[in-house]
């Protein structure tokens, strides 16, 4: 392992760039956390955490205790700098093509250009299209030309080396992938993609694989598409076998004991920041080809509507139905609401006035704005529809007794 101490800056202090210059600093490197939150660097330098995810509150105290973490809101000199910034998509109204904003990443690289030295090794982490790093590497010659070897093309004889390393850890469980998982590193060159598997190796006991940047971008890209398409096969194969009376979940374990099956679970659609986001990156590259990729999100994107429908359905039988929302994370276990499907059904319920919403998330404390949390008890008593959205463990062990009484659309199959 290579114990060669660095200095490091990170830009962007997220559910990624936090955890790792956390690590990066227990693991001995000087590390300097940039983000323009003053709010976040103040958290940070007292030691505390913004986000959710278990153990980092600890892992960030002993990395500022050690003294080799310190958080700012403006980049310094360094050795290796490594991009943590969000990418995510606009909504082009014309063609309703979605296409990535790079302006983060555009104002993180102006952020560091002017700290930058001959031999300086500059990661993107970031899941982004394809030729973002060498767009980065376009940024950094014609900010600093005295970094581009005179009368070459600019970008292939920067003096800085540049690589795509991204990430590929899984929200709740980030600490143990950062340093399990393998990693791919797409360099520029493959002396950049040398020099950032060196510094990986620091805190990483994950395979590294090199390769160039292009090909590490569009990894990352597939991997989440991948997930995606196989979860819409899911979504679709529940509204076939809803129209056809079968039991999606009896289904899909019967045809995964085929030795070469392996179904995912059907849900209320697709949440979270990275599945539902990046494979529109591919298809913003190659509309064309994409159709597969395309049609996939479409199919997820769509399964918060089939359900509200089918809510709407049972909701008529009722004068004032009185519907308990199960669940509002993205997924089962955490509290994060980002993109999540449950939220976007429970919202548009509410505001549809289809009838009296109950919402239940048993891992968010109080309410969320101006949505009340109502007890798991009190909704299983009051409502006359159940609508489970999230399988939070919460809901497995619920007496089906209770049930008896009542409509149940079960969109995880928790009650199955
Ligand atoms: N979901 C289903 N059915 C399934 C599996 C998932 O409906 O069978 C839904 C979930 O409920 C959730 C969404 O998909 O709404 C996404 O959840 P997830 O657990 O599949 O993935 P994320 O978004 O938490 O993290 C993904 C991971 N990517 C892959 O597994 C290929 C993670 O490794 C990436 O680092 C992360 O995206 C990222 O940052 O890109």
């Amino acid at each position: 392992m290579n114990r060669q101490r660095q200095t490091v800056v990170v830009v962007g202090l997220g559910y990624i760039g936090l955890p790792t210059a956390s690590i990066l600093a227990t693991r001995g490197h000087t590390v300097i956390g940039v983000d323009v939150n003053e709010g976040t660097v103040r958290t940070i330098n007292s030691g505390k955490i913004h986000i959710v995810e278990p153990d980092l509150d600890v892992l960030v105290r002993s990395a500022v205790n050690s003294g080799n973490l310190k958080a700012v809101t403006a980049p310094e000199e360094g050795d290796a700098f490594i991009l943590a910034v969000p990418t995510p998509f606009v909504q082009e109204s014309p063609g309703h093509e979605k296409v990535p904003d790079l302006s983060y990443i555009d104002a993180a690289t102006r952020s560091i250009a002017p700290f930058l030295r001959e031999g300086n090794l500059v990661i993107l982490e970031s899941t982004s299209p394809v030729g973002t790093t060498e767009r980065i590497a376009g940024l950094i010659a014609e900010l600093r030309p005295d970094l581009a070897q005179e009368g070459s093309g600019a970008r292939k004889y920067l003096s800085v080396h540049l690589a795509h390393c991204p990430e590929r850890v899984l929200p709740g469980h980030i600490l143990r992938e950062l340093v399990d998982n393998d990693r791919i590193i797409g360099g520029i060159t493959r002396v950049a993609a040398e020099k950032a598997r060196d510094l990986y190796k620091s805190f990483c006991n994950g395979g590294m694989h090199l390769t160039d940047a292009r090909t590490a971008e569009m990894a990352k890209l597939v991997e989440n598409s991948s997930r995606d398409v196989s979860i819409a096969f899911a979504n679709e194969l529940s509204m076939i076998c809803d129209k056809l009376g079968i039991n999606v979940w009896e289904l899909i374990e019967l045809a995964n004991r085929h030795p070469r099956v392996n179904i995912l679970q059907p849900g209320p659609g697709v949440g979270g920041h990275c599945i539902a986001v990046d494979p529109w990156f591919i298809v913003a590259a190659a509309p064309k080809e994409a159709r597969l990729i395309r049609t996939a999100r479409e199919v997820n994107d769509a399964k918060p509507h089939w359900v509200l429908d089918r809510v709407r359905a049972k909701a008529e039988r009722f004068k004032d139905p009185v519907i308990g929302c199960l669940g509002l994370s993205f997924k089962a276990n955490i509290d994060d609401l980002r993109e999540s499907p449950a939220m976007e059904i429970t919202l548009e319920l509410i505001r549809s006035g289809v009838g009296r919403v109950m919402a239940c998330e048993p891992n968010i404390e109080g309410g969320r704005g101006d949505l009340p949390l109502h007890e798991m008890d009190e909704v299983l008593r009051e409502a006359d529809i159940l609508l489970v959205l999230v399988d939070h463990e919460e809901f497995k062990d619920i007496d089906r007794e209770l049930l008896k009484e009542k409509v149940v659309i079960d969109t995880r199959g928790v009650w199955r």
